[in-house]
Order: structure tokens, then sequence, then C-alpha cells
């Protein structure tokens, strides 16, 4: 394990960044609050394969016991996946689970912080966090879109999950300068379903074209990262509709709840897989799947 700028690179990872290999980060808040005992496990083992089928190495991160690591061993993967008491970390409580020795995952806004202090360009998850479904009275904004204003990561996703606001989302987006590219579509996807109704701002229909764009970027000194969103696979999508029924019960038993903060994303998805009688989950899995293959495609691309 080789440490720099405070990060714990695994031997694979280190290896690969240091040849200009291609690398593509991958996010733990899914493995410990997105999804649950064993499909979480089976789903973040099978995202790594997949990275490494289309010739990029994966790069799993995670705070564990304080110390931020880039690329997660099988031992460790496991531990994440059966622990219930790992801190959800994101901008604001990164650096505190690294000064208090905590063991935390990282949303996608702090996996992106982690990537770029890495060196690692591109990211694959399922879902970014966004504006909320009665964002104008909760103030609930996910720190994802923040940190893609901010941070240089191109972060391949299905689209924003549609237990939030899309159409605030993509107006957030637009506000902060963050590019989002359809991939070959021109309609912006809704996590679980392939359409949410919106257009996506921009189209791009080969992964080449993602990593020229990235380029272009750079060369205009842009800064931020870009949203690339990939609708999930037709066979694996479920109808708009029969999906709303699910969230608008999860969403209404949040609100009873009392259901605030951090909390709120983990309970909707853990409902929404309860609701569904495990059909989300089997979407949401394939939907991962596809975004690492797409990314990883595109970390080749930007290496070669
Ligand atoms: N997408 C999923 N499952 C998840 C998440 C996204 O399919 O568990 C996680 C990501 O880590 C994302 C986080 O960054 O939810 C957003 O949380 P919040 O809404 O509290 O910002
Ligand atoms: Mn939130």
């Amino acid at each position: 394990m080789t440490k720099s700028l405070n990060l714990a690179l695994s031997a694979e990872v280190g290896q690969a960044l240091a040849g200009g290999r291609p690398v593509v980060a991958l996010e733990s808040t899914i493995v410990t609050h997105g999804m649950p005992h064993p499909e979480n496990l089976a789903t973040a083992r099978r995202v790594e394969a997949v990275v490494r089928e289309h010739g990029a190495v994966p790069a799993t991160i995670a705070v564990v016991n304080g110390e931020v690591r880039v690329g997660l061993d099988a031992a460790t993967l496991e531990e994440l996946a059966v622990a219930g008491d790992v801190m959800k970390l994101s901008r604001a409580d990164l650096a505190f689970a690294v000064a208090s020795g905590r063991t935390g995952s990282t949303t996608v806004a702090a996996t992106m912080i982690v990537a770029a202090l890495a060196g690692i360009r591109v990211f694959a998850t399922g879902g970014i966090g966004g504006v909320h479904r009665g964002a104008e009275t909760s103030f609930d904004i996910s720190a994802d879109l923040e940190e893609l204003a901010r941070t240089p990561v191109a972060v391949v996703c299905a689209g924003a999950k549609a237990i939030l606001d899309i159409g605030k989302t993509l107006e957030f987006l637009e506000t902060k300068g963050v590019p989002v590219v359809g991939f070959r579509t021109d309609g912006f996807p809704a996590f679980w379903s392939r359409h949410s109704g919106l257009p996506a701002p921009l189209r791009l229909d080969e992964a080449s074209d993602i990593a020229a764009f990235q380029a272009a970027r750079d060369g205009l000194a842009l800064g931020g990262g870009m949203l690339v969103a990939n609708p999930v696979p037709e066979a694996a999508a479920l109808a708009r509709d029969l999906v709303e029924t699910w969230i608008a019960q999860a969403v209404a038993e949040a609100d009873a709840g009392g259901i605030t903060g951090k909390a709120v994303t983990p309970f909707l998805l853990k409902r929404i897989v309860e609701l569904s009688g495990g059909r989300s989950l089997t979407t949401n899995i394939a939907l991962i799947e596809a975004n690492a293959a797409l990314a990883a495609d595109i970390a080749v691309a930007m290496a070669g």
C-alpha cells in the first residue's frame, strides 16, 4: 500500500495510476446504505469485475479506521457490506472520519473528492443525490450537486433517482454549470426507468466523445465535473408509473416518520425495495453494472 496526499492506494491502483493506465472510481455508500445484504456485496464484486472486463482497474473508495482507502481488498469490502455502524460520508464529514479514526462509506460527493485527489477522472455509480421533492420547504438538496460543480470527475449514473424532484435537480445543475450528457439518449433517465419525461441537456453516443468533451473542458480550465446519464438497460427497466406508486408511499412514510438529513435517501431506497418485492433491487443492480462498463470505456478512451 502506498501513502500519498493522505490517501492509502492499493498496490494495483497505485501502479495503474503511476503507469497512466485507466482507473474507475467506485463509491461505497451504495454498499453500506444503498442495498441490503447480501446483494450489496455481490453487486460490489460484480461491478469491480465489469470494470476489469472493460480494461480498467476498479478503485472502490472508503474510509477504514480513519484511513482513506482507494482500492479495497476483498476482506475489507466484505466487512463494510455486513457492518451496521458505518458512517455515510460526504464533503462535510469526510475529514471528521479521518480525524477520529472512524470507518465510513463515501457518497458520490466524497468519492469524487477522493478520486480527484488520487488523480482518477471517471467514477461509476447508480444514481446521484439531488434536489428532493418538497425541497422548497425541507431545503434537502444533496451535496452531490455542489460537488459536481467543483470537482473535476466525470460521474456515470443512470440519471437521478425518481424519489427526487428531477426537474429541480436539472435546473440546479444548469445553474451551477455542470454539463449533463445523455448517453445515446435525448431524454434524461430516471434511474429505474429509462425516461424521466425531461430532456437531457446534451447528448453523446460514444465513450470516446465523452473523453474528448472532458479534454475540451480541461483545455478551457472550466473546472468541475460532468454528469453522464446512461439509461438502465431495456430488459431491466421498470415502467415509470409503476415505480411512482412505490415512491409516493415511501415519501409519505418518510414525511410521517420525521425522517430527515442523511437518513432520507437510505430510508426511501430500502422501502422501495420492500414495496416492490425486490424488483427495484434487480433493476438497481443491472444499471450499476451498465454504468461500470461505460465508465471503464470512458477511462480507457481518456488514457488512450
Ligand atoms: N444511488 C444509489 N444508491 C445509493 C446512493 C445513490 O443507487 O445508496 C447514495 C450515493 O452515495 C449518493 C447518496 O451520493 O446516496 C446521496 O445521499 P444524499 O441524498 O443524502 O445526499
Ligand atoms: Mn439530503
